[in-house]
């Protein structure tokens, strides 16, 4: 179930409130301050039950210029508005204003309502008329109706009733499946309950007993108790107004402009990558100008950074970052209202194409075309064009899932199911674009090809030295999803720590077959007390006596026990599972039974104990040793 938020619009004492009082009965200036200056200060909400039952929620704003601001705090969730001009005054300042704001807000609908008519003689009517078409040509309100009405005569307030009633028949629903988001617009505390928070729910849903984060602060908190048009409710869906009773936070923990989400669900941000629109009655803006940024309920300062020219010209939009002073939480197609620094006047609007944006510079070809292509992509879409940015670096799901505003679980499915991103790693998981896929794999083969030219007599490349080389900036896990998916199409040769190319084959001369088989002899016949490398080399060509060893430890043939100490592989394999045969998991080894098994002296033993210790089947406590259990 959604009601239609409808806000007013318009200048000062044009009867904005006095017709939302005539349509609810519910005076929606509530503060004493505004009692007495008979103006609104702040937002004022008021909810009526139209004919057929539909709910219509106002949102009431001051047309005084010193309180745009609180206007825009309402604006940015309402569904339709009523342009209000009073009919003995016509188009002023803020009715220009308050319309421009709807507009850059994308506001979809909307009636326009010349108020007061009880005081306007026909011919004042009809110039309020002229001015009021004029104004609104070319716009959304363009055709749409214009009522005359008086809430103190009653006049016209049927006829708008029905409007109203249309424009809740056509609302466009909000997603209720999209993030859940609600930016705060008032926070309070009421006497039995504590803190509560109104705002308009934009996306999602809220349940009562939710956790729930309040950012940018990221304060944890829970969903004690939920109102729709003060009526306690157990759940409220996307496009309704909701006072929200929250558990354990303070009042003055909660400012206007906060955003209550799920926890981890949406990140604050400094710099917004948008699409920047100047009003054509504004001077041009130049770069680096400081300006206010309206985001939902929040106000920041920001430095705006023109990404295309040094300046933008009224009327036109060009693609800029706003770089904020404090941070806030926006998402991709927010609309944003810009207004000068001094005077607060609105110079124009924004929409966000990536709301957690890397810092870029001007005029810079791949940046922009990377921005042009996010203003016309969907999500997904968006996805893909970020996810192609960030290269071999990936981007952690969750961040990406920010950036496009859309589900993690939808997103990643997407991207992996039409193979435009591969998926790594589980906490964090972090999406990998095919493009940088393919890189890894070129640059793998290339840097392994090389290795094999520069080393023809070892068999294969540590992993380790492949990380250093080529997967540096890689995610975790890349260089394994690298590694397998280049495997499995026959080009590389896996083992436990080592990489080759499957085309790689060292030829050894005959003379080198021969020593290799001689060395390999040796060491196996030398058994579990192994053999050391100056022995082997005696009598025989040194260096190429250790080439030839190097070459069987590449391949896993000899181990390294110790320093002087090679053992034959299936030896120590086998002594492995000798000894956790003897001692089961967790059971200390005594020396004496670990020689008697080994038919060793101390020389030799100790050796292998601390290799045994290295390969993590024994660990060393203090003067004893404990048997661990295999790994899975
Ligand atoms: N004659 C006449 N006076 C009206 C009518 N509606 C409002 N007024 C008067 O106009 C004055 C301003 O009305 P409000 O409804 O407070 O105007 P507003 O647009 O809400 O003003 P701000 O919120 O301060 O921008 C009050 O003195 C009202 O009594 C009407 O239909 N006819
Ligand atoms: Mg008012």
């Amino acid at each position: 179930l959604q009601s239609l938020i409808v806000g007013t619009a318009g200048h000062i004492d044009h009867g904005k409130s006095a017709l939302v009082r005539a349509l609810t009965g519910t005076d929606p200036d509530r503060l004493k301050e505004e009692k007495e200056r008979g103006i609104t200060i702040d937002l004022g909400f008021a909810h009526t039950t139209l004919a057929g039952g539909e709910v219509v929620s106002f949102v009431d704003v001051p047309g005084h210029e010193r309180f745009v601001r609180n206007m825009l705090a309402g604006a940015h969730g309402i569904d339709a508005v009523l342009l209000v001009i009073a009919a003995d005054e016509s188009v002023m300042p803020q009715t220009r204003e308050h319309f421009h704001i709807c507009r850059l807000l994308g506001v979809a609908r909307g009636l326009v309502v010349l108020s007061k008519c009880d005081a306007a003689d026909a011919e004042m009517q009809a110039i309020a008329e002229l001015e009021a078409r004029e104004l609104v040509r070319g716009s959304f309100l363009e055709g749409a109706p214009l009522l005359r009405v008086s809430a103190r005569s009653g006049l016209g307030l049927d006829g708008l009733r029905r409007e109203l009633a249309t424009l809740h028949r056509e609302r466009r629903a909000r997603t209720t499946e999209g993030v859940t988001r609600l930016p705060v617009d008032r926070a309070f505390t009421l006497r039995g309950f504590g803190t509560v928070v109104t705002g308009t729910l934009v996306g999602g849903t809220l349940r009562v007993l939710d956790e729930v984060e309040l950012l940018p602060a990221g304060r944890r908190s829970r969903v004690r108790g939920l109102q729709v048009h003060g009526s306690a409710v157990e759940q409220v869906e996307a496009g309704n107004r909701a006072a929200v009773n929250l558990a354990g936070v303070e009042v003055h923990e909660i400012a206007r402009g906060d955003v209550l989400a799920r926890p981890d669900s949406l990140l604050k941000t400094s710099m917004l990558d948008v699409e920047l629109a100047l009003l054509p009655d504004q001077k041009a803006l130049a770069d680096e100008t400081r300006v206010r940024v309206h985001v939902a309920s929040a106000e920041v300062l920001a430095r705006v950074r023109l990404l295309e020219a040094a300046a933008l010209r009224p009327g036109e939009r060009a693609l800029a970052q706003l770089r904020l002073e404090r941070p806030a939480v926006a998402c991709r197609d927010d609309r944003l209202i810009v207004r000068s620094y001094s005077p607060q006047v609105t110079i124009g609007g924004a929409r966000v194409l990536d709301p957690l944006a890397p810092k870029r510079r001007a005029r810079n070809a791949a940046s922009l075309d990377v921005l042009r292509r996010l203003a016309l992509a969907n999500a997904p879409g968006a996805a893909r064009v970020l996810l192609r940015e960030a290269g071999v670096r990936g981007v952690p799901l969750r961040a990406l899932a920010a950036r496009v505003n859309a589900p993690e679980s939808g997103l990643a499915d997407a991207l992996a199911g039409d193979g435009s991103a591969a998926r790594l790693g589980r906490e964090p998981v972090v999406l990998l674009a095919a493009e940088a896929v393919a890189e890894l794999e070129a640059a793998t083969l290339g840097a392994l090809s090389r290795f094999h030219r520069e080393n023809p007599l070892k068999a294969a490349m540590s992993r380790e030295e492949l990380r250093r080389r080529v997967f540096e900036r890689a995610p975790t896990g890349a260089l394994e999803l690298v590694a397998e998916r280049l495997a499995a199409a026959g080009k590389l040769r896996i083992a436990a720590d080592t990489i080759a190319l499957a085309s790689h084959s060292i030829s050894l001369s005959a003379a080198e077959l021969k020593l290799r088989d001689e060395l390999l002899h040796a060491v196996r016949a030398a058994g579990i007390a192994g053999v050391s490398a100056v022995e082997l080399a005696a009598r025989r060509d040194a260096r190429l006596v250790e080439r030839i060893l190097r070459l069987l430890s590449d391949e896993g043939r000899v181990v390294r026990v110790g320093e002087s100490q090679l053992v034959e592989r299936e030896q120590v394999d086998a002594l492995k599972v000798e000894v956790r045969r003897r001692w089961p998991p967790g059971s200390r080894l005594d020396v004496a039974g670990f020689k008697e098994m080994t038919g060793l002296s101390r020389k030799f033993v100790i050796p292998l104990l601390e290799y045994l210790d290295r390969e993590k089947v024994t660990r060393r406590a203090g003067a004893d040793r404990f048997v661990l259990g295999a790994a899975p």
